[in-house]
């Protein structure tokens, strides 16, 4: 058995981490490092996939259920509209390989992050 994720660790309360949301197979955390006023992960309480390909091919039902919580997260913390970016690889910029989704929203204008 492999070390369970940080996101893993965050849930079972392991390591201090603001837990927005929870519907049962889906959780959502604050980023540590935030790049708009709101910025969270929504985070598969699975690892079984590693990114938003294998997430895809595997489980889409799940993957819809990530969409819908980025939708509530928005609804909650910002206007309702939201941006959702999964980087999927190393050379695009992920660092952790247990599937999430990055949920920003009320970003200012002219201040889109590039990751
Ligand atoms: P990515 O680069 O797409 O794999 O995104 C990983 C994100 O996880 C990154 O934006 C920072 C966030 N992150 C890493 N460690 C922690 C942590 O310990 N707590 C929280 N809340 N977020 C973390």
């Amino acid at each position: 058995m492999s070390e369970p994720s940080i996101f893993t660790r965050i849930l079972n309360g392991d390591i201090p981490g603001e837990i927005l949301l929870d519907t049962g197979r889906v959780f959502a955390i604050r980023d540590i490092d935030p790049q708009a006023p709101l910025h969270a992960l929504v985070i598969p309480k699975t690892e079984d996939y590693r990114d938003v390909t294998e997430l895809a091919a595997g489980d889409p039902g799940l993957l819809a259920e990530m969409v819908a919580a980025a939708k509530q997260l928005a609804s909650e913390h910002a206007n309702g509209e939201y941006r959702l970016i999964f980087n999927n690889g190393a050379s695009a910029a992920q660092s952790v390989f247990h599937v999430h989704a990055h949920v920003l929203g009320n970003i200012e204008e002219n201040k889109l992050v590039g990751f």
